[in-house]
């Protein structure tokens, strides 16, 4: 039996530990007989590769001949030990002297890791295509992701929050809701933490953030749309203006990304060819008076006082590429029409709120909120939305509530922009669409 508890991963195997003993464990990515006497196998595990050498000096032709037929993927151990080798890509391997198969697997995979398999059938085989090292590295960036602007607004004294996801009326005050049953009555998936985070703020929290699921039965099937995704929620008290909620985003962006271009820029640029680029601050604004002419200057059909579409989302993407050479934009100043009832309004009729989007690509929705409870009953009203429903919500902002803002961005699709996937789902471990709900 092989001790796995003397197990290290294959980043041990370097030219530094040349003829060091040593114990691996992983899949079995390819195997190559040559002859009787000799099998060369590549061994993976979550570190990389390396090719580890079955000699007929340490096995006998019965192993060999097993080795050689051990199905691609299935999971083995092994000792032996570290050798140079000119021959090897990585200038290293291991020369084997005991293995072990620890779980074998079904002869035929149902997805080729060689030829382009899919979306949907290497999603329906989740567990086996995630095992490729480029599937590994998008969700080892994303739980980068969450966790370094974790880092940095815990730092600048966030609390993180936890807010329900059954709840008794749509947290985004209307459509795109799932209901369920809930003993005798009617209860929803949580769409947005959105009116539970400005709670935080009426209870006194101050500064507040949260990372959760979020659930929206929105019918699109599109590269950037699910069902479920995690959402990345901020909240903050005394704030002026909206700039202030944008000062903090792009500041915990910019750290996040310089912490993840220390850790896997070279990773990145190798598996993806590309080169991360940690944004200069301040990130650039553009008001929608601005967009609208630009829009209209590009080829758009967009009118005055309407939301921008997706395809008016790419186009600024590239102006702003060109025009300030920046992969990210704030927009600002939206019209009040097309924006959420709790969004504070101007004189103009604007919404003190903001977009970001990420090389062409909304990432997220942020704004000043309407704190004054009667002005919020009022605005509500306005969007023609339940009040009945809504009086729970309104409550917060009856007793004092300090005037406040704050964003959501969904990390799937920040993630999707950076490594410049074309589907959001790559990014989501196991996504949730209208078709998709196994495994
Ligand atoms: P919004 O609905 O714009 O705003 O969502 C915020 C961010 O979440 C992501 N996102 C999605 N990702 C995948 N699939 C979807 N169906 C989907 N919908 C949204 C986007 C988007 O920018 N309560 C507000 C936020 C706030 O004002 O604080 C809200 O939820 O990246």
């Amino acid at each position: 039996m092989i001790d796995l508890a003397e197990r290290k991963q294959t980043d041990f195997v370097t030219p530094k530990n040349d003829n060091k003993k040593v114990v691996l464990s992983g899949f079995i990515e390819k195997i190559r007989p040559i002859g009787k006497n000799l099998v060369f196998l590549v061994l993976k595990d979550i570190k990389g590769s390396v090719q580890i050498t079955f000699k007929k000096e340490n096995f006998n032709e019965k192993d060999l001949k097993e080795i050689s037929s051990i199905p691609i993927q299935s999971v083995i151990s092994l000792e032996g030990i570290v050798k140079k080798s000119k021959l090897c890509k990585k200038g290293v391997e291991v020369i084997a002297k005991k293995y072990e198969i620890l779980s074998k697997s079904a002869p035929n995979l149902p997805i080729d890791f060689n030829s382009e398999t899919g979306l949907d059938k290497r999603l329906d085989n989740r567990w086996i295509d995630l095992r490729t090292e480029k599937n590994t590295l998008i969700f080892q960036i994303l739980s980068d992701f969450i966790n370094f602007s974790r880092e940095y607004l815990l730092k600048n004294e966030f609390i993180e929050i936890f807010t329900p996801k059954i709840i008794g009326a749509a947290s985004e005050g209307g459509a795109e809701v799932f209901e369920l049953p809930y003993f005798d009555k009617k209860a929803y998936l949580a769409q947005s933490p959105q009116f539970f985070k400005q709670m935080a703020l009426s209870a006194g929290f101050e500064k507040v953030f949260e990372v959760a699921p979020v659930f929206r039965a929105d019918p699109s099937s599109t590269s950037r749309h699910v069902t479920e995704f995690t959402s990345f929620d901020l909240e903050m008290a005394y704030i002026t203006s909206f700039e202030d909620v944008m000062k903090v985003e792009e500041n915990m962006i910019a750290y996040s990304i310089k912490k993840i271009k220390e850790k896997w820029g070279g990773k990145v640029k190798e598996v993806f060819d590309i080169d991360l680029i940690i944004p200069k601050i301040p990130f650039p604004r553009l008001k929608m008076e601005e967009i609208y002419k630009i829009l209209q200057k590009n080829g758009s059909k967009i009118k005055k006082g309407e939301d921008i579409s997706t395809t008016d989302e790419r186009i600024i993407g590239e102006y702003v590429k060109k025009k300030f050479n920046h992969d990210f934009v704030f927009i600002t100043d939206y019209p009040w029409k097309v924006r959420s009832f709790y969004h504070m309004r101007d004189s103009k009729n604007n919404s003190l709120s903001f977009d970001l989007l990420y090389k062409g690509v909304e990432i997220t929705t942020g704004a000043q909120r309407e704190h004054r409870y009667e002005k919020l009953v009022s605005q509500a009203k306005e969007k023609g939305l339940n009040l009945k429903l809504l009086d729970f919500y309104f409550n917060f902002f009856k007793y004092g509530c300090p005037p406040h803002g704050g964003f959501g961005l969904g990390p799937a699709r920040f993630v999707k922009q950076m490594l410049n996937l074309s589907n959001i789902r790559e990014a989501i471990f196991l996504p949730r669409d209208m078709k998709r709900l196994m495994p």
